[in-house]
């Protein structure tokens, strides 16, 4: 049987593998090893937390409203501050940015301060917390701008996603599996639980170019767009339609879980904009949600858009910006793309 390897020996041989600069693709310096490790140890906690349920008390809403306005489950606030204790004491990291905080948190005084940049959604999928289906929490490691000057403000996080260094998310279903790319490729860990580690289970993830299966809320069909109407409905039209082929739908409510199909046998995923709210560009964030799923699934051959541009290209304006989603497959998302230009 082939020997089995932990993320943590995955990350130190991925160190030293490290000649190039400090940001060069697939790179790991010593630093941003430690911060990967940090952030895998936290999502073992939340996992555990999240395995407990009703037994740990921890099912529910809590009495507040995060800044987006949506009320937040008490394990969205559990894992917020999970995430923060692990990584604030490190010296790895400059700040982070959470879906749950309104403003950045700079790593206090009182601590060693890094070059990194930690964004993340600490819970990803709350709808889904009580109910007993997958969850997950996604991040995003940015280096702090060169030349920014000695502290750090929400200004240094507004990074085009091509700038990424690392970006993941943990799933916790079925399975607790950790997801990760550093710009080489993406590899894939499940959590061993009697040994406490996270075990190397599929390196060189790759998504199919074509697929039969799209994602979408389909109950908000009345309010989309033409392009994205005109997609939906040739798939509905199944043999006898244009695209010759039956399509099944997937819809999990939570985009670590749909993601993670999709990085598992390909499909899309589309959260698009809507005409509910027209001046907001879409429901998910680009910093924390978009910006590292769209990543992994670059890194994996698929591809990821707004309808218009690339995701990754997109020059955030704000730390708590929406965007359109529109990713997996290559092929389809280029098609859906393609339509918004006809
Ligand atoms: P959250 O971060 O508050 O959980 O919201 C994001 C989630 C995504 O995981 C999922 O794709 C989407 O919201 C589901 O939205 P809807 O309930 O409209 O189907
Ligand atoms: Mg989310």
């Amino acid at each position: 049987m082939a020997k089995s390897i932990s993320l943590t020996r995955y990350l130190v041989e991925q160190q030293r593998g490290h000649t190039g600069p400090a940001d060069s693709p697939g790179a790991i310096p010593p630093q941003l090893r430690l911060l990967l490790e940090v952030v895998a140890r936290a999502c073992k906690s939340i996992s555990l937390a999240v395995n407990k349920g009703a037994l740990g008390g921890v099912l529910g809403t809590a009495e507040s409203e995060n800044v987006q306005g949506e009320i937040q489950k008490k394990l969205d606030i559990i894992a917020n501050e999970v995430l923060i204790e692990a990584n604030e004491w490190g010296g790895h990291l400059a700040a982070m940015a959470s879906e749950e905080m309104e403003g950045i948190y700079v790593v206090p005084n009182r601590y060693p301060q890094g070059e990194y940049l930690l964004l993340f959604d600490p819970l990803d999928g709350s709808s889904n917390i009580d109910v007993n289906v997958s969850i997950g929490t996604i991040f995003s490691v940015l280096h702090k701008p060169e030349g920014s000057g000695a502290g750090v403000s929400e200004q240094d996080f507004l990074q085009a996603g091509a700038r990424q260094v690392a970006a993941g998310y943990c799933v916790f279903g079925p399975q607790t599996t950790l997801v990760l790319t550093v710009g080489a490729g993406v590899v894939m860990f499940t959590l061993d639980r009697e040994q406490g580690s996270f075990v190397l289970t599929q390196e060189n993830v790759k998504i199919p170019e074509d697929t039969k299966e799209f994602a979408i809320n389909m109950s908000n069909m009345r309010h989309w767009g033409t392009p994205v109407k005109r997609y939906i409905d040739e798939c509905l039209q199944g043999v006898e339609g244009p695209r010759g082929k039956d399509f099944n739908m997937r819809w999990i409510a939570s985009m670590v879980a749909d993601v993670h199909r999709i990085l598992t046998r390909g499909g899309i995923f589309m959260y698009p904009w809507d005409k509910r709210e027209p001046e907001k560009p879409g429901k998910l964030r680009l910093m924390y949600e978009a910006n590292p799923m769209s990543w992994l699934v670059e890194q994996a051959g698929g591809a990821s858009t707004n309808g218009k541009h690339r995701i990754l290209d997109i020059q955030p304006s704000k730390l708590h910006e929406r965007v359109s989603v529109i990713l997996g497959s290559k092929n389809e998302v280029e098609r859906v793309t393609r339509y918004h230009s006809e």
